[in-house]
């Protein structure tokens, strides 16, 4: 029998009077679901890389083709994949408080899968793609025969296509970003699911949050940079403590876990 995860009651009265609730979430919450997190060691061929060398564009000039292969990779490991009930539990929150939305890290669109409406994307999407070039989206169907370099390209410049993520040193989505800020300002209670908080600006956003007023909850079994100034700390996998925090908050709600 799984010990009962004790959701200390002064939480449950805040989130049960919350109005507005934000979810910022990281790789961690993907976790079980089968998808690696940056900080795990990467998996198979992929060990030796660290994610950071090959999430650049200048790693996409200096070898297209390996960073094409990588997240082709990436995006079929997460087409196998599941959302699993972390995500689930805050697309069951989103029905029973009155706004939310989850600002996701994330690439993998396991939020949406999982039944999430509103989710912002602050590093864009696996399985979509962009020309390196002129920049217009192209769906991989329409895509031109890859050139020398291996990589498909873009029917309308000859361009190199990409997938359309932001890369390390480039700029995150302008509308993606004020949204995410907006959210943060004027939630009650910001849980802060799946992060080592360490890439910006997205890591800033919860600090907006708090300066504003709302109250942080961490979902994770480390410690993340943010760890000094959250209000509580749910020291576990999301995959349990997200249903958990649910049941005991709306326990009609805990048939949505049966
Ligand atoms: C920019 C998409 C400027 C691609 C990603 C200020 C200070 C310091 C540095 C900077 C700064 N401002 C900018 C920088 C540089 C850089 C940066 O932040 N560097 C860091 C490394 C120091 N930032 C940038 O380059 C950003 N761009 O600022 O541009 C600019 C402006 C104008 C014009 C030109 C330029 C762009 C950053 C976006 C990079 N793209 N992803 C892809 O996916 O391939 S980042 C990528 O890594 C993810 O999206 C995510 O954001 C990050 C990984 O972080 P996490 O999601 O937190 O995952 P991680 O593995 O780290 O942690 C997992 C956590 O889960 C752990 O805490 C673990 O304990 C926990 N966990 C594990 N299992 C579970 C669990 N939790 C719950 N349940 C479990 N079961
Ligand atoms: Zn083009």
């Amino acid at each position: 029998m799984r010990e009962t995860l004790q959701i200390p009651e002064s939480l449950v009265r805040l989130l049960r009077a919350a109005h507005t609730v934000v979810a910022f979430t990281g790789a961690g919450i993907s976790a079980e679901s089968g998808v690696p997190t940056f900080r795990d060691a990467q998996t198979g061929l992929w060990a030796r890389y660290d994610p950071r060398d090959l999430a650049t564009p200048q790693a996409f000039m200096r070898n297209p083709k390996l960073v094409w292969d990588w997240y082709e990779w990436r995006r079929s490991l997460v087409e196998q994949a599941q959302p699993n009930p972390g995500h689930r539990a805050l697309a069951v929150m989103e029905g029973l408080v009155p706004e939310m939305a989850v600002v996701t890290q994330n690439v993998d669109g396991l939020h949406q899968r999982a039944g999430s409406q509103r989710v912002i994307e602050l590093h864009g999407r696996l399985g979509r793609y962009r020309c390196f070039d002129c920049g217009r989206p192209v769906r991989r169907e329409e895509a031109a025969p890859p050139g020398p370099e291996g990589v498909p390209r873009c029917p309308h410049c000859g361009g190199l296509i990409r997938p359309d993520v932001v890369w390390f040193n480039e700029p995150l989505p302008q509308d993606a970003l004020e949204q995410a800020s907006a959210w943060m300002r004027k939630a009650d209670v910001v849980l802060i699911v799946g992060t080592s908080a360490q890439v910006w600006p997205a890591a800033g956003l919860p600090l907006e949050a708090k300066r504003a007023g709302a109250v942080l909850v961490e979902v994770n079994p480390q410690p993340s940079q943010l760890a000094p100034v959250v209000d509580f700390a749910l020291r576990g996998p999301a995959g349990q403590w997200l249903p958990a925090l649910v049941t005991a908050t709306w326990p009609e709600a805990a048939s949505a876990f049966a």
